[in-house]
This record gives structure tokens, C-alpha cells and sequence, in this order.
């Protein structure tokens, strides 16, 4: 016998829709999470959704042979711009496998461990910015750090320099990608006949699309026409071959991959690298700890691909940061069959989504243990990460959908971490911040304003 999946109230015509904040949805899933336990399930206008908390439960539906990775909701809505990219790709689509085969070894350590100096490029400028600010300027640490992150994505995939940290605002096509993100996750919660009827967003959101498809589109085809020397993954993507079938990518599946890992690869690392920032002020031990690491290992001298194994502390905290604030949160998988889980407790239908949601999975004292809530980096090292149950820290997905860019974003991190926090000593602007975040497709601190103000004790580099 089966148990109902709990449901809180519905109203006529909006279901649950009155139960979730639109601006923040995670915090209302999380809310609801605590009322109502490891799985619960909410009515939205269109579809219906299961939610799972529990490390149990969401191990069960990692079963690759039971569930797969589902493509609706503001991800759906993201298919506008990126159609069969590796991102949004749905399951059977057969451009999927190609693009997935043909960039795994661009996006592998040896391959990006080359792309070090035009990662270090990108750096120097937001260090140089921060030096020349000066402890009594103001630094919106998020809009620095997305800076940096499409400048270094872009840069780094198709030799393209958007040169973000050279305008006052942020340039055209980041504010561009930024409101049409934000826009995706809007539509996913309205009724058809809503959207339809707004028809200066709409008009906005597709000019928003198109600037940035514009853009994909001269670039590869003035790539086409005025080859380089460079192994860039634009070059890869031109004139590779997927091993299996022989096919090449087409020019559309090259534009929508490229604008693909403009969008995947830069909220998600800036959003981590402002949280880490955020738990290392509130924890002035673990910054102090930190920071005696990287001048133990650095000195004086800037970082190399070398010194990455030997930052264990830096590592840990990167991976206890993603733990508490995993920035891609939300993700969705589909039962393949009719199906049941828990033991046979809950019935779930072929097709219907379920979200896991990774802050509540991050956070289940049966894997953390009741000091779940505290950032203690030291659970992430000795052996200790190693050991974890398979699973239960996955702030990357799991499995065949796994983020391709993981080992692109640790080194970025890592590089730019260690180079500021060897070169500045950070402070709060405003000494009584309290986190508040802020929920586009992405989570990130929302409102935090930092003072970086060069070490007085030593000038390194
Ligand atoms: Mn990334 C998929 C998190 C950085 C490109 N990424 C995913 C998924 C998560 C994720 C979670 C799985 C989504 C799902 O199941 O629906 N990604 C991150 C995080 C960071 C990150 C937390 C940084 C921190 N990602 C990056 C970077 C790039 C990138 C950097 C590109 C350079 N990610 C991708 C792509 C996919 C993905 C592409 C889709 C892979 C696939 O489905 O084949």
C-alpha cells in the first residue's frame, strides 16, 4: 500500500502557486521542506512536482537506470536561446551525446590546466581594480565576481574579450544574459495566457535573445572564416569529430553550446566564489587559518597549477562553501516508469518532475550530522570528503548530466581565491550584513559590499 505524497492546500485555478514566493522560490521549497518532511509534493499552474529533502530519498532517484535528468520549469524556458545545448538538451536528444562526447577531453583536467594564463589574465585585471580602489571605496563583490567569470569563460572558450572590468556598468551583453536568466525563471511560474499578454516583456526578452544569439553567431562564423592558431573549445568544436559517430557539430549546435557555457559557466562559479567570501568574513578563524596556508605555500610569489594539491585548507573550504550554498540548487529528475519509493511508500508516475533540492540534501544531519547548519571546513578534509556516502554532496548533479565544467570552475576558484586573499585583506562594508540571497536560475548573496584593502604586513608579487 502506498502513503499520499503530503500536499499543502491548493486553491482553485493556482494550486500551490500562493504557497511560493516568486521572487525566491527556494526559500518557500525550503520552508515547506521543514513542515512537511523529506518529500512532499505542490500544484502549479501546468505541472506537477514532487520535492525531496532527505539524503535517502534523493540517492534513490541518483539510479540512472530508474531516473533521468529533466529538462522544464525555468530550464525549459532557457531552450529559447540554447535549444539541444549540453545544458538543456533533453534526455533522447541525439546532439546531446555528440557535444558530450566530442568536449569531455576539453573540458578535462590536462585541458584546462592549459587554459591557466588566460585565467590568470582575466584575474590580474579584478586584482588591479581592487588595488587601485583602495580600502575606502565600496566593492559589490557579486558584480566583480560575474565580471570576472564571463570574461573568463568567454575568453577562455572562444579567445573573445568581453572586457567587462572596463566599463562602469556591466557591458550590453551581460546585462542582456542576466535579464533574459532572470526572465527564464519568471515565465516558468506564470500561466500561458498571463505571458502571452505581456507583451513589452516578451517584446524585451526575445531582443534580449536575439543580441546575444547575434553575438554566438559572428563569432563563429568569423572563426570559420579566419582560422587560429589557438586550441581553444571553439576550435574543438569546429573541427572535431564525435569519436562514435563521425558527425561534426553543426554551426547552430556550435552558437547554442558556446552561449551555453556562457550562461552555465558563470553565475554558478561568481555565486560561489561571493558565498565563500561571505563564510570567510563571519568565520575570522577559518579566514586567519586560510590565509596562513596560502603564505606558507605561496610566500610572496604568485600561484601556479603546482600549488593547487598543496592548498588542502582552500580546498576544503571551496567544497564546505558549495556544500552550505550549493549556487545551482534546484534540479530535476524523472521517474522513466510508473514507480514507487522509499521502500514502496510513495507512488510516482512516468514523467512527473522531481526537484531535488540540494540545500536541504546539504544540510541532513544523517549524513552531517546536527551541526549540519555550521561552516566547518575541517568536515571536508583527512580523508573525511573521500569517505562521504555516495551522493550526498552534489553540488555539480550527478551521473551522465553532471556539470562539464567542474574541473574549469575548481581551478578558476582556486586561482582567483588564492590570489586575493593572498594579496588583500577583506572587511565588511557594513560590519552587521546578514546573509540575504538572491534567486535568479542561480543563488548568490544578495547586497554584500566588501573593503579590500592591500596587506599591510607584506606587499607580495
Ligand atoms: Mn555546471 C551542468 C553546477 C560551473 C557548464 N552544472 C551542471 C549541473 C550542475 C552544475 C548542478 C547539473 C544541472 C542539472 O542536472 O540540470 N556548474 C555548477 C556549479 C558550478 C558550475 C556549482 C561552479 C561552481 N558549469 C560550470 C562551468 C561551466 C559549466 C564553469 C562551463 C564552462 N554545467 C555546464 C554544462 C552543464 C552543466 C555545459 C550541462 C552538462 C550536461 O548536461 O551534459
Amino acid at each position: 500500500m502506498t502513503t499520499p505524497i503530503p500536499q499543502p492546500a491548493t486553491v482553485p485555478f493556482l494550486g500551490n502557486a500562493p504557497s511560493v514566493d516568486r521572487e525566491f522560490p527556494m526559500k518557500s521549497f525550503s520552508l515547506l521542506a521543514k513542515k512537511y518532511g523529506e518529500i512532499y509534493q505542490l500544484t502549479m499552474p501546468g505541472r506537477q512536482m514532487a520535492l525531496l529533502s532527505s539524503y535517502r530519498l534523493v540517492n534513490e532517484v541518483c539510479d540512472e537506470k530508474r531516473f533521468q535528468k529533466r529538462v522544464g520549469g525555468g530550464l525549459g524556458e532557457v531552450r529559447n536561446l540554447t535549444g539541444d545545448g549540453l545544458f538543456t538538451a533533453q534526455p533522447e536528444e541525439s546532439n546531446w551525446g555528440i557535444a558530450h562526447r566530442l568536449l569531455m577531453p576539453a573540458f578535462g583536467t590536462l585541458a584546462v590546466k592549459d587554459m591557466m594564463e588566460e585565467m590568470r589574465d582575466i584575474t590580474s585585471q579584478l586584482l588591479l581594480k581592487w588595488e587601485r580602489f583602495g580600502s575606502e571605496t565600496t566593492i559589490d563583490v557579486a558584480d566583480d565576481f560575474t565580471r570576472l567569470t564571463l570574461d573568463t569563460i568567454a575568453f577562455c572558450s572562444m579567445s573573445y574579450r568581453l572586457n567587462s572590468f572596463y566599463t562602469a556598468d556591466q557591458p550590453e551583453f551581460a546585462t542582456a544574459m542576466g535579464d533574459f536568466l532572470l526572465e527564464c525563471g519568471s515565465r516558468a511560474t506564470r500561466p500561458k495566457l498571463v505571458q502571452s499578454m505581456m507583451r513589452k516583456t516578451n517584446a524585451k526578452y526575445y531582443t534580449d535573445l536575439n543580441l546575444m544569439r547575434e553575438l554566438a553567431d559572428t563569432i563563429v562564423k568569423n572563426r570559420r572564416q579566419n582560422p587560429v592558431e589557438k586550441h581553444d573549445l571553439l576550435d574543438t568544436m569546429l573541427n572535431s569529430r564525435d569519436p562514435k559517430t563521425g558527425q561534426a557539430m553543426s554551426e547552430e549546435s556550435i552558437a547554442q553550446n558556446l552561449l551555453t557555457f556562457l550562461i552555465a559557466g558563470h553565475e554558478t562559479s561568481s555565486g560561489m566564489m561571493t558565498f565563500m567570501v561571505y563564510y570567510l568574513l563571519k568565520h575570522p578563524d577559518k579566514m586567519r587559518k586560510l590565509r596562513a596556508q596560502i603564505d606558507e605555500v605561496l610566500g610572496d610569489r604568485p600561484v601556479q597549477y603546482e600549488d593547487f594539491d598543496k592548498l588542502t585548507y582552500l580546498t576544503a573550504v571551496m567544497r564546505e562553501t558549495l556544500r552550505l550554498a550549493s549556487t545551482a540548487p534546484i534540479r530535476a529528475v524523472q521517474s522513466l516508469e510508473d514507480t514507487t519509493i522509499a521502500n514502496g511508500r510513495y507512488a510516482i508516475k512516468k514523467g512527473t518532475a522531481m526537484i531535488i533540492l540540494a540545500w536541504e540534501l546539504h544540510r541532513d544531519p544523517s549524513v552531517w550530522g546536527e551541526d549540519a547548519e555550521e561552516f566547518k571546513p575541517e568536515r571536508m578534509m583527512n580523508g573525511k570528503f573521500e569517505a562521504l556516502p555516495p551522493n550526498a554532496w552534489q553540488p555539480f548533479g550527478f551521473g551522465l548530466r553532471a556539470c562539464i565544467g567542474r574541473a574549469f570552475a575548481w581551478q578558476e576558484v582556486l586561482l582567483v581565491m588564492a590570489s586575493v586573499i593572498q594579496k588583500f585583506d577583506l572587511s565588511f562594508a557594513d560590519p552587521s550584513y546578514n546573509l540575504e540571497i538572491k534567486q535568479t536560475l542561480t543563488v548568490k548573496p544578495k547586497g554584500l559590499n566588501i573593503r579590500a584593502t592591500l596587506r599591510s604586513d607584506r606587499v607580495p608579487n
